[in-house]
Parts: structure tokens; C-alpha cells; sequence
């Protein structure tokens, strides 16, 4: 491929890596905070561009754009993905595009990011990981966006852990809790629909667990056992894009079509154990995503709503004075805290967008593999599908007799 040489207008000096971002919403908002960032705290080999933003309704794209710092807009990804001064595409819609958009921005010779999960099954993600690994050959990368790894406390974490201060992996407990869909008022959104999500919140959440548990743990999962539900199966129709997300329209109401939640175990190849459930229905609990390790050595403990602290338990320490630590995960040589604030000064979620636009502009400077591949995302997806088979089929649920 051929190498971008600096523009004009980047004070930088450096290469610049000309992003075209497809989608504007939640995510899209996320990424854009990412790509604006990064450069400006981290010393980065090549200096993100935000060149062009795309969404179907070009006045919202327009307002998209200027809001976020986009320099131009597109109406339709296809012109977006074929464009000569776009170097990587950003994908940032409902998981039902994905797929396509990435294979033809690959096809078309650019870098990749998609957001999770990586597609909507696992045909597509097959189909997708081929794609990004025979571009990879060509000098391209695809990156899944899994940004929860990308906290400092997760990084230190999954640090710890390859360092051996937990000792052979025996648990990994794992929650993520969102209560957005508690009022059985709330509209039939693009996220409670089968074809157009893929699933409820296995997909959405799940993915997430799944991965982080994969990554702490440094192995895969070698089978699960499933449950799922969905405790609301009608439910009102939105209005228009555009008039907010809880909005419902006079239109009637129609079918939930996706899990409200999913509960399930597994074990690891190594023999450890993990629990995972994914829910929009914990009343109360607004984005809990909770981990916790233990190993034969220590335990390891992460909660998303503290995401500057992690707590550790070194079970080697003589009884008396053992027990659950707090380490404040704010100094410069934790995980990407180099480029921010002085210690105790904390970050955020948003920060884990910054991060990964970071790896992303490392790994495509300095041709590295990305991480988390789109085959650590099929990987995902797989574990997804595992999910819903089994939870299909009932296979471990015994009912007990009255
Ligand atoms: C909605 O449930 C959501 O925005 C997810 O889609 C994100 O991936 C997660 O980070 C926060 O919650």
C-alpha cells in the first residue's frame, strides 16, 4: 500500500491515517472522541485524521461532522469505503452491516476497525476473519473493538495475571448489568431486533464479558452451558430516527425478537471455571460490568463503575495481614497512563476509545498484527452461538420435580 506522506494541514509532521468513520450514534461519538484524542496524548507514530464521517440522512451527518470534528461527510459508505483519501474505515453501525462494510473496505485495501460484536453470526464472521487475514498479508489490518480491555485496570490485570501473581487460573466470575429495558414502555429499538443486532444482550453485552474473560484469563473458553430469556416480548414501536431513543411512536407495537438476558457457564481449556450473565433487567444497575479471578495464588478484582482501581488479593501474604487491596491505577507506568494526568487524577470510559485508536494507529504504523483480530472476534462470536445452542436446547437445564 501506499504510504500517506503528511498533509498540509497536519502540524504534526507525522504520516497522517486518514480514518472514514460509517455511523454517528452512541459509538460513532465514542470512536470520534477516540480519533480526536489520541494524537494529542499519546506521542503517535502517525497522526489520525478525521477526513470524512458517513450516514444515511445528510443533515444529521452534516450536524454529526461538525459536532465531533469531522472535515467532510458522505451519504453512502460504498463512496465512503472506494474513496483514495480514506487509509482505514471505522465501522460503527448496528451489527446487521458490519459485515458487508468491512469486506468491501478490506477489498477496497484499507484498515479496518469494527465494532463489537464483530458481525451478527458466525458465517459472516468467518467470512470476515478471512477477509482481514488475507488483507493482513497486503499490509492491512482489521481490529475488533473491544474497548473494555482497553481500561488501565484491565491492561494491569491482564499484566498480573501473565506475570503468574494470581497462579493457576480456578475462577473467572463476570457480570455485565444494564437496566435500560425494565419499563415494558420502552420502544422496540434497533437493538431488540434479531436481524438487525444479531442478538439481545448476549451480543451486546455478552461479547464484551466474553472477551474480557478470554483476554484476563490469556485462554479460551472450551464449552458453555446456557440459559437465556426474554421477559418482554412486545413491545411499542419507535418513532423516526432522530426524535430520541425512547421515543414511541402511535404506530403500534411489535416483537422483541432478541434475548433480555443470558446467563451462562463455562470452563476454560486449562480446567478453570467461569459464570458469565449479560442483562438489561437489573434494576438499578446502569453499566456494571464486574470481574473477578481467582487463582490458586490470588484473586484479581475489577468493577466498571471504579474503573481507576483494581483490587488484588495475594494469597501468599501470611493470613494475618492478608486480604483484598485497592491499587488506584493512575500511575505513569500503569498501562496507557504515560500520556494523562498526574496520579489520582482518574479516567473514564470514554478514555478506552482513546486507547484503542492509540494500538490501532501503533499497530498500522508499525504493521503489527491487531489485537483483538477479527479472528479473536469470530472466536467470540463462536462462543455467542455456543451460547444460544445451547440454551436452544435446553441441554443442562433439569427441571425440578414440584
Ligand atoms: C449498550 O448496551 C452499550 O452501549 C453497548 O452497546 C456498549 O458496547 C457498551 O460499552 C455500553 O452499553
Amino acid at each position: 500500500m501506499a504510504q500517506p506522506q503528511a498533509s498540509d494541514g497536519d502540524r504534526t509532521g507525522k504520516p497522517p491515517l486518514r480514518i472514514g468513520m460509517v455511523g454517528y450514534a452512541f459509538m460513532g461519538a465514542a470512536h470520534s472522541q477516540g480519533w480526536r484524542t489520541a494524537g494529542r496524548v499519546f506521542d503517535l507514530p502517525m497522526s489520525p485524521d478525521m477526513a470524512v464521517i458517513c450516514g444515511r440522512d445528510a443533515d444529521a451527518v452534516r450536524a454529526a461532522a461538525d459536532r465531533h470534528g469531522w472535515a467532510e461527510t458522505e451519504t453512502d459508505w460504498r463512496a465512503l469505503v472506494e474513496r483514495d483519501d480514506v487509509d482505514l474505515v471505522d465501522v460503527c453501525t448496528p451489527g446487521d452491516s458490519h459485515a458487508e462494510i468491512a469486506l468491501a473496505a478490506l477489498a477496497a485495501g484499507k484498515h479496518v476497525l469494527c465494532e463489537k460484536p464483530l458481525a451478527n453470526t458466525v458465517a459472516e464472521a468467518e467470512a470476515m476473519a478471512r477477509a482481514a487475514e488475507e488483507a493482513q498479508a497486503r499490509g492491512q489490518l482489521a481490529m475488533v473493538g473491544f474497548n473494555y480491555r482497553r481500561v488501565p485496570a484491565t491492561a494491569l490485570a491482564r499484566r498480573m495475571v501473565a506475570e503468574g501473581r494470581i497462579g493457576a487460573l480456578r475462577h473467572v466470575r463476570v457480570v455485565y448489568l444494564q437496566d435500560w429495558l425494565v419499563d415494558p414502555q420502552f420502544p422496540l429499538t434497533w437493538r431488540l431486533r434479531r436481524e438487525q443486532a444479531g442478538s439481545g444482550s448476549l451480543g451486546d453485552l455478552g461479547a464484551h464479558i466474553v472477551d474480557l474473560a478470554q483476554y484476563l484469563a490469556g485462554e479460551r473458553l472450551a464449552g458453555v452451558s446456557a440459559l437465556t430469556e426474554t421477559f418482554v416480548r412486545e413491545r411499542p414501536l419507535p418513532t423516526a430516527a432522530g426524535a430520541g431513543l425512547a421515543a414511541v411512536s402511535a404506530a403500534g407495537t411489535g416483537q422483541v425478537t432478541v434475548d433480555d438476558a443470558a446467563l451462562f457457564t463455562g470452563r476454560f481449556a486449562s480446567g478453570a471455571l467461569a459464570s458469565f450473565e449479560a442483562t438489561r433487567y437489573a434494576t438499578g444497575r446502569k453499566n456494571a460490568l464486574r470481574i473477578e479471578l481467582n487463582g490458586e495464588r490470588g484473586s484479581l478484582a475489577f468493577d466498571l463503575e471504579r474503573l481507576n482501581e483494581l483490587s488484588y488479593h495475594d494469597g501468599t501474604e501470611p493470613g494475618t495481614h492478608a486480604g483484598f487491596r485497592r491499587i488506584l491505577v493512575t500511575e505513569p507506568d500503569h498501562p496507557y497512563l504515560e500520556g494523562w494526568w498526574p496520579p489520582g487524577h482518574g479516567l473514564g470510559y470514554e478514555h478506552t476509545f482513546v486507547h484503542q485508536a492509540r494500538d490501532l494507529v501503533h499497530a498500522v504504523a508499525e504493521g503489527r498484527g491487531p489485537d483483538p483480530s477479527f479472528a479473536d472476534g469470530l472466536q467470540v462470536q463462536r462462543v455467542l452461538a455456543a451460547v444460544e445452542e445451547s440454551a436452544g436446547k435446553n441441554s443442562v437445564y433439569t427441571p425440578i420435580a414440584a
